[in-house]
């Protein structure tokens, strides 16, 4: 399989999965300011919003969006262990992962990080943030994980609050959270995924500063 991704994007929660499940998978650079692919190809023609993650499945399906692509991968490759094996656990899993989907990633950090967003849509996301933050807060006191063992959903939320690092978001105020994330950083799929994916960032940038 391959997995279209962009350097420290939401993309990088389903690197963490596959490197939890010591997959086999090939990981391509979608440039998603231009929408071209390594080989000049279009990748509107993969994504049809031009955005990543997408992932192309042994059989050559595309598949889309963050909560999709992340069962997947937990599903193919079922000895990692990556979702709960009952339902109410499974249920659960997909709780935290529309939660960060929608209430954390398109409603607080894509307004807060997007140059072409709005002021009023930044003041929007940061006033919309503590209660989220707060929340998360709450329920990870005395808790490693969101649920009760890693899952795909810690992957997602590690993925998106990695970004509070740019943002005006102060982590300090929810102990709890800075906790959760100051561990899963150790996490070995986790640490190599930021290593690998953090040296291609600071490349972007350089191109891009340079173009
Ligand atoms: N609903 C999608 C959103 C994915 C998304 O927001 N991707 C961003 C990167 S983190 C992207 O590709 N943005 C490029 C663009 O909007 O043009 C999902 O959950 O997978």
């Amino acid at each position: 399989m391959d997995l279209y991704f962009s350097p420290l994007a939401w993309s990088m929660a389903t690197r963490i999965a596959l490197y939890e499940a010591g997959a086999e998978a090939g990981y391509i650079y979608a440039n998603t300011r231009t929408k071209r692919l390594p080989d000049g190809a279009d990748f509107f023609a993969i994504s049809p919003l031009g955005m990543v993650p997408v992932l192309r499945t042994d059989e050559g399906e595309l598949l889309t969006e963050n909560a999709a692509i992340l069962q997947y991968v937990a599903d193919r490759f079922p000895k990692a262990e990556l979702v709960p094996a009952d339902g109410i656990g499974r249920a659960r899993l997909q709780q935290w992962l529309c939660f960060i989907g929608t209430e954390l990633h398109k409603a607080v950090f894509i307004p807060l990080l997007d140059s072409k967003a709005p002021a009023e849509a930044k003041a929007y996301a940061a006033e919309k943030a503590p209660a989220r933050l707060g929340y998360l807060d709450k329920y990870l006191t005395g808790r490693e994980f969101l649920l009760d063992a890693f899952s795909v959903a810690d992957a997602y939320l590690y993925t998106v609050l990695n970004w509070s690092r740019v943002t005006a978001l102060d982590l300090t105020q929810w102990p709890a959270l800075k906790a959760y994330l100051s561990k899963l950083h150790q996490r070995p799929s986790i640490a190599k995924a930021v290593g690998e994916e953090g040296a291609l960032y600071a490349e972007q940038q350089a191109r891009n500063k340079a173009a």
